[in-house]
Parts: C-alpha cells; sequence; structure tokens
C-alpha cells in the first residue's frame, strides 16, 4: 500500500483501523476516539484523544483520523503528546480539575485547568517551532452548569484569553479556528489541536458579528476564536470551519426549531466557504459537499430533523459525525463544523 503524500482527514471504524498496515500507522498525526475506546497502534507516540461524548445514529466511524502522509514523529512536552509531520504539528491533552487547584484569584478549578492547558500548548509549539495555532477543538464537561456566580462556558472563555495575552499571543484578528462544547461531568477537560510554522489564513463571516467583538451579554469575556480559517500545509490545502450555529449578527434565532436552526447554520457555512474561497483562490474552490462534518446535537430527539437538513443542504456524500453534546449557548440546539481538505498535487 502507497503512503499517500499528503495531510488527510479520515472518519474510520475500529475496523478499519485495525486492517491498516503498519507503514500507514507511521504516518497518522493523531486520533481522536468519540463515545469509544482509543485503539491500540502498532506504533508507539501517536496522540489518542478520549473524547467521551456518545455518538449519535447508527455509525460505526467514531474515529477522527488525522495523516501526515508521510512519516511523521512523536514526543511529549510537558501535559501535551503530539506527533509532527514536516509543517504542522497535531497535540492533546487532558486535565481533571481535581488534579489543579483554583489558583487564589482565579474563580474555579476549571478556569485554572483551562488557563494550564492553554500555557502548556503555547510552550510547547514555542519550543517545538510550530507557533501557530490553526485549528482547536475543546471539550469542557458541564458546559452550562454555574459555579462562582458564572456560567462554565464564561470562566472559560475569561481563562483562554488569558492565557492566549500571557504566550504573547492576538485575541483578535488572526486567531485559531475553534470549537467550544459539552462533555459529561466529572470527565477532563479535553483540548486537541492542529498548529503549524505558517501563519493560517482567518476568515470572518459577514452574517456574523466576530465572536472576539461578541457584547458581554453572551460572556463577560469574548471568546478567542476566528469563524474559519486556511493555511496549506503537508502538501495540502486546508480549511476549518469553526462550531457555527444559528446565529446571525450575535443574536441566536429560531429558538426551539432544530431543523430552522440546522439550515441557517447551513447558511452562515456557506457564506464562510465563499469568503474562504475568495481569500486564497482555491481550485477547485472548497466545496460543501465535499467536506467533513462534526454535527453536535443538544437532544437527541434532534436527530431526525437535522439529518434530514444536513442531507438536502449537503448531499449524500459529505461524511457527517454525530455527537450528542451541550453547547456554549442554552438557546443553542445544533452547532455545526466543517473540515476541508484538498491535496495539492506536486506535478501539473
Ligand atoms: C458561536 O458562534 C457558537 O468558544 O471556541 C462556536 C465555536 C462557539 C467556538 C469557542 C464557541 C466556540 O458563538 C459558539
Amino acid at each position: 500500500m502507497a503512503l499517500e503524500s499528503a495531510l488527510r482527514l479520515d472518519y474510520l471504524s475500529l475496523a478499519e483501523l485495525a486492517e491498516r498496515p503498519e507503514a500507514w500507522w507511521q504516518g497518522v498525526l493523531g486520533i481522536a476516539a468519540f463515545g469509544a475506546p482509543v485503539p491500540t497502534a502498532p506504533v508507539s507516540h501517536i496522540p489518542m484523544v478520549a473524547v467521551q461524548t456518545a455518538v449519535l445514529g447508527a455509525n460505526a466511524r467514531r474515529y477522527e483520523v488525522w495523516h501526515g502522509g508521510e512519516r511523521t514523529h512523536g514526543g511529549e512536552h510537558g501535559r501535551i503528546q503530539y506527533r509532527r509531520a514536516a509543517n504542522v504539528i497535531y497535540g492533546r491533552l487532558s486535565i481533571l480539575e481535581s488534579e489543579v487547584a483554583a489558583a487564589p484569584r482565579a474563580t474555579s478549578a476549571l478556569q485554572s485547568a483551562t488557563e494550564l492547558a492553554y500555557r502548556e500548548i503555547f510552550a510547547a509549539l514555542d519550543t517545538l517551532r510550530m507557533p501557530h495555532l490553526v485549528r482547536v477543538w475543546n471539550y469542557l464537561p458541564d458546559i452550562n452548569a454555574e459555579s462562582h456566580g458564572a456560567e462554565r462556558y464564561w470562566q472559560f472563555n475569561s481563562a483562554r484569553q488569558d492565557a492566549f495575552i500571557a504566550c504573547g499571543r492576538a485575541v483578535t484578528g488572526a486567531v485559531p479556528a475553534a470549537c467550544g462544547v459539552g462533555s459529561p461531568p466529572g470527565t477532563p477537560l479535553v483540548i486537541y489541536f492542529l498548529a503549524s510554522s505558517q501563519a493560517p489564513t482567518a476568515i470572518e463571516n459577514p452574517r456574523q458579528v466576530s465572536a472576539y467583538h461578541y457584547p458581554p451579554e453572551y460572556s463577560p469575556r469574548s471568546p478567542t476564536f476566528s469563524r474559519a480559517c486556511t493555511v496549506d500545509v503537508a502538501n495540502a490545502r486546508t480549511l476549518f470551519i469553526s462550531g457555527t450555529a444559528s446565529i446571525l449578527g450575535h443574536a441566536t434565532v429560531h429558538s426551539g426549531d432544530a431543523a430552522a436552526q440546522t439550515r441557517e447554520t447551513l447558511c452562515n457555512i456557506e457564506a464562510l466557504l465563499g469568503e474562504a474561497n475568495r481569500a486564497v483562490g482555491t481550485r477547485p474552490p472548497f466545496a460543501r459537499g465535499s467536506l467533513w462534518y462534526k454535527a453536535y446535537v443538544r437532544h437527541a430527539s434532534d436527530l431526525a430533523a437535522i439529518d434530514m437538513e444536513l442531507r438536502a443542504g449537503l448531499g449524500s456524500g459529505a461524511q457527517v459525525l454525530y455527537l450528542r453534546t451541550d453547547l456554549c449557548r442554552q438557546d443553542l440546539l445544533v452547532e455545526i463544523e466543517a473540515t476541508g481538505c484538498y491535496s495539492i498535487s506536486r506535478t501539473p
């Protein structure tokens, strides 16, 4: 089996992973397992992420696999496990709030854990000379619970922003694409990411206020993420569309209607695709039918309605993984991320 020569994303089942030869495993950058055991790999130092959120629907492809397209090299830096190829690195960490004490002035252990996590990420990226965070996936236990007079998502936002500032990173403009969704209470804060030596191009959505400029009613400190970004790494042109929801301007629209929220979210994704294609002039352009999607669904009972809208909007060829999670605003029923990864051929 010849190795693919470019970075790629796949959703695979445990059975498919078991059939992959060792040469393929040498190129894996990292694997996130959703509501499923992490696989055993024939190669050491492959970052494995256990995300304890349930997959919805009859989908055995619960493993989100990034492959570097060439031999990759792994290691550890502090709490981060990572693996790198050419100019891209995949990393993961998880922290139990019970492991960290709340700092005297911090409001909670979640805040301490979040700030520690991001400081460790930036320290590792600086040492490894991959300073640009491209895409971050954040799984926050019990995201909507309140403590210390603030929703836990708000606590996360202030600690994340503090760490960005402390580590000399921008908190508006050139910020990574990201999502921040819930995971079961009592599980660790889980973060995994892609970073690069190349600076990505951040993309915003003309239909929405940039999240880093959200007014304080949603979170006293604005969230630090861009709506999307694109970067060429490891012989691939990538597009990362952050968790996207039924938000116009800064307001949630279609409260209580999962189908309408899905349609609005698809309009937002379409707007971002237009902006991204304009920004980088990709040929062929990024097209919604050939992206990898994760749809975060608050109520399992809304799955059929959301799936019907997504099938109609994306066509049957799109890869969609449904996860049951809480979301960062009480009135959001669905949030959808999209990832594009097109090989840049080295021969004409
Ligand atoms: C929104 O558009 C929905 O805090 O990292 C989407 C993507 C959302 C990322 C984050 C939050 C985050 O505001 C929420």
